[in-house]
């Protein structure tokens, strides 16, 4: 969307595109023209961190950047 390395239309930064039209590390955007928008990918894998306490009882994630989490159904199995 014009001369700017990206413009998604609005003033937020850690989107992709910055406040001042700059293409955020760890993203790829694209798409634009002089009257639609750039569209932003975030295109480095977040990270994830797996964390148990000493009794196995209890499983902590912790990601790397702000994450959603998917879980249509969760099964459970225990070795006994
Ligand atoms: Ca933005």
């Amino acid at each position: 969307m014009g001369i700017n390395p990206c413009d998604d239309g609005n003033n937020i930064n850690g989107d992709g595109c910055s406040a001042t039209c700059q293409i955020e590390r760890g993203w790829n955007c694209s798409g634009g023209s002089k009257i639609t928008k750039d569209v932003c990918k975030d295109v480095v894998p977040h990270k994830m961190h797996i964390i148990r306490n000493k009794n196995n009882t209890l499983v902590t994630v912790l990601f790397s950047e702000k994450s959603s989490i998917m879980v249509p159904q969760v099964t459970l199995h225990r070795n006994l």
